[in-house]
């Protein structure tokens, strides 16, 4: 029997990527030589170029987190009140804030099971002439049917907002995924293949936004003596954007580290009986963000025992997502059934990945999965 020593330190299901601390503090330098810490400072518009550059977009807007971000998506998009808003369970709890804190209705509809995104199949039956958009989630990075998606939300004349919350440096048919939809929220935040420690990015086609956006986040504020909208605070600060100016540097090796981490994972768990592995998605350049599994019942454990088992060894693995959105009690009034994604959260598993992790540790995991002791 493997057992990692209780003297190790505890493997997490993610580590945050860091730079270098000696390049941190000479670029933090810079806000001690000129006072400006927030409000869209010199390594804020530095940051907003250089992931425009990165990602081959026209239009970003920076923001504190990735919720406040797609809070403002929809607050931007001006869609009416007590509107209805397709969108997934199966994501964090954040999606669906957002939607519900805009004062919008959510309804949800289950997830494809191989690929743990919406349901193209069954989207389009959710609509109603109280519908006035779609949030899909890129889950873990896995890509939407984004073609399938726009052609619905054509035809039914709805606004699409993704959550790519995951997907930073995702790619579809070598577009950045973010080239889909109206708008597309990232996170920055520390778990996240890309951090500013906390932040988001929207996305978007239309170049209009911008200024909207740019006064939503900033309490409406227009100029000195004109407040035009009733916009909160979600600005991204210069420290934040100082983290991710560096970490920019590193994404690609971050990137494709990830990667040698996931072919390891899927090298050692390809056989092993009951436990189904991440879909590979044709014309997708992944992040490699997340290694989910799910545990099928021939496995001989359930999920549950699995994740205690690798906590005993000092592995916290997370069950990313359960519970899901509509069995908690704020959603419970929503409609929508959703079998697929019940049945999956409950079998889910997320197990640890990040840069660094070594293979040795992946190792050890895989045997503890593969010996179930
Ligand atoms: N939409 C989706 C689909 C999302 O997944 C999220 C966030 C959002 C929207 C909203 O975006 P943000 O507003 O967060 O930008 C974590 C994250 O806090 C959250 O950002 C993320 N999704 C969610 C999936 O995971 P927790 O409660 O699981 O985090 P926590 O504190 O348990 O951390 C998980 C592990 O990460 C730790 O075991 C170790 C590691 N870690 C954590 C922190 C905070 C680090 O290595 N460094 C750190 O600083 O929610």
């Amino acid at each position: 029997m493997v057992v990692r020593s209780d003297f190790v330190e505890p493997i997490l299901v993610t580590r945050s990527s860091m730079p270098d601390y000696d390049s941190y503090c000479k670029l933090i330098k810079k806000i001690w030589d000129n006072h400006w810490l927030t409000n869209n400072g010199p390594l804020h518009r530095e940051l907003e170029t250089k992931l425009k550059e990165y990602l081959n977009v026209d239009n970003i807007s920076l923001f504190t987190n990735g919720h406040l971000a797609l809070e403002n998506a929809l607050a931007s998009l001006n869609l009416e009140k007590g509107s209805e808003v397709i969108t997934t369970p199966f994501t964090f709890v954040s999606t669906t804030h957002a939607i519900a804190r805009n004062g919008l209705v959510p309804v949800f509809c289950d997830i494809d099971e191989n690929n743990y995104t919406i349901d193209v199949n069954k989207l389009e039956q959710l609509i109603t002439d109280k519908t006035s958009a779609i949030v899909p989630v890129h889950v873990y990075g896995n890509v939407c049917n984004v073609d399938e998606i726009e052609k619905i939300a054509k035809k039914h004349n709805l606004k699409v907002v993704y959550d790519a919350a995951h997907a930073f440096g995702v790619k579809y048919k070598n577009k950045s995924i973010s080239s889909y939809g109206d708008i597309s929220m990232f996170s920055f935040h520390a778990t996240k293949v890309f951090n500013t420690i906390e932040g988001g990015a929207l996305v978007y086609s239309n170049p209009n936004l911008s200024t909207l956006l740019n006064h939503l986040k900033n309490f409406g504020i227009v100029d000195e003596e004109h407040i035009e909208y009733i916009g909160g605070n979600a600005k991204m600060n210069e420290f934040q954007a100082a983290m991710g100016i560096l970490n920019l540097n590193n994404i690609d090796n971050d990137i494709n580290k990830r990667k040698s981490r996931v072919d390891k994972y899927r090298d050692c768990l390809k056989d092993v009986r009951g436990i189904r592995l991440n879909v590979i998605q044709k014309d997708v350049q992944s992040n490699y963000a997340y290694f989910p599994i799910v545990v099928e019942d021939s496995y001989g454990l359930s999920r549950d025992e699995l994740h205690e088992l690798l906590k005993q060894h000092n592995i916290f693995s997370r069950k990313y997502f359960y519970p899901i959105s509509n069995s908690l009690e704020c959603y419970k009034d929503c409609k929508g059934d959703t079998p697929v994604a019940d049945e999956i959260s409950k079998r889910i598993l997320t197990l640890p990945l990040y840069p660094d992790l070594k293979a040795e540790d992946i190792d050890i995991i895989c045997k503890i999965i593969k010996d179930k002791k």
